[in-house]
C-alpha cells in the first residue's frame, strides 16, 4: 500500500553515481506562451520571475519563467523558426499539442551526470554545453527519455541570476494569492505504450540508479477497473519520483490509450504538486476557474471510516471532492484537475502529505471510475 524504498537503502551522496539536488524545472513547449504563463498566474497562483525573448535578444523563442517555492514552470513558444531547436519546438506542439519537453533534474555536477548516462545506456542529445553571462555559468547537458520528452541535466552552483544566462528578471503578471498554493513538484508522472513500462524502469534503475518505491499497479488492480499498470522510481533521496504508467486491457478504453492517442506518443501525464494547504489551494485554484474531477458523494459516507482523523474535517473534503489515503507511515490528501488544454493529455495533482509517500492507492478506484465519467463524456467508450 506504501512504500520505503524497495530494495538498496537510501543511497549516500559519496556512493551515488547519479546524485540529484531535485526537479530543476519542468518545461513546456505550448503554442501561446504568453497566455499560459497568464493562466498558470491567475488560476495556479504562480509567479512570473523571468523571460526571454525578442525584447532581450531571443528572436526565435519566447520563454516564461514562473515559480511557486521551489516549483519551477517553463512555458516556451516558436516565435519564428530559425534553428533546430525552433523547428523541434514547433514540431513538437504540433503534434502533441501543449506539452511537456523537458523534465530538468538539478545536478551538482552536469558533466559526470551525462557521462555517467550515456555510458549505461542513455541517449545522449545535447553534449554537456555552459551558458554565461554578468550572472555566472551554468552546464547543461541533456538526455532523451520516453516519447520526444528529455532530462536536461542542469548544474547552476556558478550562477545567481533569475533562471539561466540569456533570461531578464521579470514581475508578476498579476499580484499573486495572499497564500502561496504549493511550493514543490511532488512526483511527475509518464505513459508509455503497452509493454514499455518494465523497460523505462530498468533504464531509470540503470542509468540513474534510481530504485522501485513499492507502490505500483499490478495486473490484479489493473484488470479490476484501473485498465492501466504502474510503478515508481525514485531518486536515493525520494525528491525526484516518476511513476510510469501503461495501458491494460481493461471494460472501457485505457485512459492511457486515450493520452497516447491524443499526445501521439509517449509524453509527461501529469504532474503533482505539494502544498501544505490544499483547501486553501482547492478553493483558490476553482475561483481561478480550474476544473478538478469530481467523485460521488457516496465516497465520504464511507471515508471517516478506513481514513480516521485528518487535518481537514471529512464535510470540508466532502464540499471541494478532496480525496484522502491511509496508509502505515501516515495519509495524505490530493485531487486531481481535469486536462487543461483541449487535448485529452496533462493533468495536474495536488497532494498534501502527512507521513505517507504513497500515491493514493486506496483511491485508485474512485479517481479511475471519474477518469472514466470524463472519457464517457468525450465519447472515448
Ligand atoms: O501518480 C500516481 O500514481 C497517482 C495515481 O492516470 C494516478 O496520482 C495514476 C494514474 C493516473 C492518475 C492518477
Ligand atoms: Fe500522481
Amino acid at each position: 500500500m506504501t512504500e520505503t524504498i524497495d530494495q538498496p537503502a537510501p543511497q549516500t551522496r559519496q556512493d551515488d553515481p547519479f546524485p540529484v539536488q531535485g526537479m530543476d524545472a519542468v518545461v513546456f513547449a505550448v503554442g501561446n506562451a504568453k497566455q499560459a504563463a497568464h493562466y498558470y498566474s491567475t488560476a495556479f497562483g504562480m509567479k512570473l520571475v523571468a523571460y526571454s525573448g525578442p525584447e532581450n535578444g531571443s528572436r526565435e523563442t519566447a520563454s516564461y519563467v514562473l515559480e511557486n517555492g521551489a516549483a519551477r514552470f517553463v512555458f516556451t513558444s516558436v516565435i519564428k523558426a530559425a534553428t533546430d531547436r525552433g523547428r523541434f519546438l514547433d514540431a513538437h506542439v504540433a503534434e502533441h499539442g501543449d506539452g511537456v519537453v523537458d523534465l530538468a533534474l538539478r545536478v551538482p555536477d552536469a558533466r559526470a551526470a551525462y557521462a555517467h548516462a550515456v555510458a549505461r545506456g542513455a541517449t545522449g542529445l545535447e553534449e554537456p554545453y555552459e551558458l554565461k553571462d554578468e550572472h555566472g555559468t551554468v552546464v547543461l547537458a541533456a538526455i532523451a527519455t520516453y516519447g520526444q520528452t528529455r532530462h536536461t541535466l542542469v548544474e547552476r552552483t556558478g550562477y545567481d541570476g533569475p533562471y539561466l544566462p540569456g533570461y531578464a528578471a521579470a514581475e508578476p503578471m498579476v499580484t499573486p494569492p495572499a497564500q502561496r498554493t504549493f511550493q514543490a513538484v511532488d512526483h511527475c508522472v509518464g505513459n508509455v505504450e503497452l509493454g514499455k513500462m518494465d523497460e523505462w524502469v530498468a533504464f531509470y534503475n540503470k542509468v540513474m540508479g534510481f530504485t522501485n518505491m513499492k507502490e505500483f499497479v499490478g495486473d490484479d488492480i489493473a484488470t479490476e477497473y484501473s485498465a492501466l499498470m504502474s510503478k515508481v522510481v525514485a531518486d536515493g533521496t525520494l525528491k525526484v519520483k516518476f511513476p510510469i504508467n501503461e495501458p491494460a486491457p481493461g471494460k472501457k478504453k485505457s485512459q492511457i490509450d486515450e493520452y497516447l492517442e491524443y499526445y501521439n506518443s509517449p509524453g509527461v501525464q501529469h504532474i503533482a504538486l505539494a502544498t501544505n494547504d490544499i483547501v486553501s489551494t482547492v478553493r483558490t485554484m476553482r475561483a481561478g476557474g480550474v476544473a478538478f474531477l469530481g467523485v460521488p458523494d457516496a465516497y465520504y459516507d464511507t471515508l471517516g471510516e478506513w481514513v480516521g482523523d485528518t487535518r481537514v474535517p471529512i464535510e470540508e473534503l466532502r464540499e471541494l471532492k478532496i480525496l484522502a489515503d491511509r496508509d502505515e507511515d501516515g495519509y495524505l490528501l490530493q485531487i486531481f484537475t481535469k486536462p487543461v488544454q483541449d487535448r485529452p493529455t496533462v493533468f495536474f495533482e495536488i497532494i498534501e502529505r502527512h507521513g505517507s509517500m504513497g500515491f493514493g492507492k486506496g483511491n485508485f478506484k474512485a479517481l479511475f471510475e471519474a477518469i472514466e465519467r470524463e472519457q464517457d463524456k468525450r465519447g472515448n467508450l
